[in-house]
């Protein structure tokens, strides 16, 4: 059975990007509802509880019919914001050359690797999450994904290891940015742990 993970750092930790009370929310109520909806669908089915979030993630096609659906949101939600927390930062950190070097490679610099995040995220319609993934040949790819899925699911079809990743639904950031998620984008950049980016990249 799953878990909701303790957060490395206070609620209030991340304020210049977002304030306590959404990260309360977002964490206690949000992931938390994802993590009980998940073990209530699994709780039967004995095979599946002995299995990894990665696993069961992975292999949505392969799930009895009747919890495919509950897991693909429940479960990609636990993944999700488990991943999201991760790389966040309560303290202000810029990437390091050798990740600025990788971003150049793929984005001819980092203000355009910015600006394609930017309007990679704007453009997805209604809630999901935008990533850096690290695709099956080892490139750098920017891609969205529509409510909870993500890059790690057989029935998603941009499919790669993410080492970074921004939840777009209006719950992250609606109480300090309302309708403005181009401000919660732009702020974002101030609270990304790079250390972790870098280290999910090379390892
Ligand atoms: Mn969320």
């Amino acid at each position: 059975m799953f878990n909701l993970p303790t957060l490395k750092y206070p609620y209030d930790a991340l304020d210049r990007f977002i304030d306590a009370l959404t990260m309360e929310l977002h964490h206690t109520k949000h992931h938390g509802t994802y993590v009980n909806n998940l073990n209530l669908a699994i709780q039967d089915y004995e095979d599946l509880k002995s299995k990894s979030l990665e696993d069961l993630i992975g292999s949505i096609n392969n799930l009895p019919e009747e919890i495919k659906v509950t897991v693909r949101n429940n479960g990609g939600g636990h993944w999700n914001h488990s991943f999201f927390w991760e790389i966040l930062s309560p303290s202000v950190q810029t990437p390091s050359d050798n990740l600025i070097n990788l971003l150049n490679k793929y984005f001819q610099n980092f203000d355009n690797f910015k600006q394609e995040f930017k309007q990679k995220s704007l453009k997805l319609f209604g809630s999901g999450w935008c990533w850096v993934i690290k695709n099956s040949k080892g490139d750098l790819e920017i891609v969205t994904t529509s409510n909870q899925d993500n890059p790690l699911m057989d029935v998603v079809n941009v499919n790669g290891k993410p080492i970074l990743g921004l939840d777009l639904w209006e719950h992250a950031y609606y109480l300090r940015y309302q309708n403005r998620r181009a401000d919660y984008i732009d702020k974002f950049w101030d609270a990304v742990n790079w250390d972790r980016v870098e280290d999910l990249y090379f390892n």
